[in-house]
């Protein structure tokens, strides 16, 4: 029997084991689904404990954060257009947890049916399918208590601590890196420093609150409905703290708007798309309109642009710090990826004046 069957097994899933099988494509935990032989299928999910140091809290804000939504949907799934939250699964002693011998913390969730991820956007309605969900559930959590959610990922999202490990990193590696990539990649973070503060700073003269956010919001996060292709669930919340909604919104349109994917075989493809990205946001707003400031809408841009270049600069790091956070099938791959985030950022700032008037046009 293999460990995941064995942790399978701890759960009670409500009916026999059939098969557990590797599932989906997260850079950080492990994740398996588990077919029963009532038809159901379950998903199990050892937790990275190197990136999140105290994974029962993770389940802690999980309970928070689904009780809270409860409460303010009627849980009818006929209803119009509500977000479905996956079960969590108890273990046949109760707990909502698995430490395996080897210290692996397991938990087990609620697989929704009837629904495909994607990998990426293919027309303006699925963008706006996805803009609905993220101001849906923004719109769901902006009145819980952010104070009442653990810091699940310390650091996670700080612009500037990313960059300052950067610095360390790079002055490890004082030898003038012969790679022409790696060297592009050095040069494209020296000349925006400056970018790293573009949320801390207005976060720090509390322009921009803290409140509860997903922090993972890329596409294929979300699950659209097999029959009717809308949005039904926004996963993979493990990630849910304190934090600002720019980071979601920006993580969201980096992942979205850039129609060639964050592993394009080939670079010169990736580009922003402003048509995705006005469908999208057109339909955050529409959602989320009632909770927003007029500073919230003024830091669009400053999220957009700074969520790319901070994943690139996190998969840079991890290059040059030898590649123990983000999963990689090849050596050079996490620096591929920062090149990647890097040409994102890149057309972004080209497209500066379009994306900020289109902004200011879906204001009002
Ligand atoms: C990681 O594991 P996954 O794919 O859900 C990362 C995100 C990045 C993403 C890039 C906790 O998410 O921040 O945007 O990779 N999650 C964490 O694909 O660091
Ligand atoms: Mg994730």
């Amino acid at each position: 029997m293999t460990l995941e069957q064995d942790i399978a097994a701890a759960f009670d899933l409500g009916g026999r084991i059939v098969h557990v099988r590797p599932y989906g494509h997260g850079l950080i935990n492990d994740t398996f689904v588990v077919s029963v032989d009532t038809g159901h299928r379950t998903i199990l999910q050892r937790i990275n404990r190197h990136v999140f140091p105290r994974p029962e809290q993770i389940m802690d804000n999980l309970r928070t954060l689904t009780d809270h939504i409860r409460r303010r949907q009627t849980g009818d799934k006929t209803a119009a257009r509500e977000l479905q939250l996956p079960r969590i699964f108890s273990t046949r002693d109760g707990k909502d947890s698995v430490v395996d011998a080897h210290g692996g913390f397991w938990r087990a969730m609620g697989f929704v049916e009837n629904t495909y991820t994607l990998e990426t956007i293919a027309d303006a309605s699925q963008a706006e399918e996805v803009g609905f969900a993220l101001g849906r559930f923004h719109t769901l959590i902006h009145d819980l208590d952010p104070a009442r959610l653990h810091e699940t990922l310390p650091g996670f999202h700080n612009a500037p601590n990313y960059l300052l490990r950067f610095t360390e990193a790079a002055v490890r590696r004082r030898e003038t890196p012969d790679n022409a990539e790696l060297r592009h990649c050095l040069a494209f973070v020296e000349t925006r420093r400056n970018l790293a503060d573009a949320l801390e700073t207005p976060r720090r003269e509390e322009k921009l609150p803290i409140r509860p956010i997903h922090g993972d919001t890329k596409l294929n996060n979300f699950l659209f409905d097999a029959e009717s292709g809308r949005t039904v669930s926004l996963i993979d919340l493990d990630t849910v703290q304190p934090g600002l909604i720019h980071f979601d919104i920006g993580d969201c349109l980096r992942s979205c708007a850039n129609p060639a994917g964050e592993s394009p075989g080939n670079l010169a493809a990736i580009r922003f798309d402003l048509d995705i990205c006005h469908a999208l946001l057109k339909h955050y707003f529409s959602e989320a309109r009632a909770f927003l400031t007029p500073y919230d809408h003024h830091y669009i841009y400053d999220g957009i642009r700074l969520i790319p270049f901070e994943l690139g600069l996190r998969f840079l790091t991890d290059h040059l710090e030898g590649n123990h956070y983000f999963k990689t099938d090849w050596p050079g791959q996490n620096l591929y990826r920062a090149l990647a985030q890097f040409a994102l950022t890149s057309s972004i700032e080209r497209n500066e004046a379009r994306i900020r008037s289109l902004i200011k046009g879906l204001e009002a």
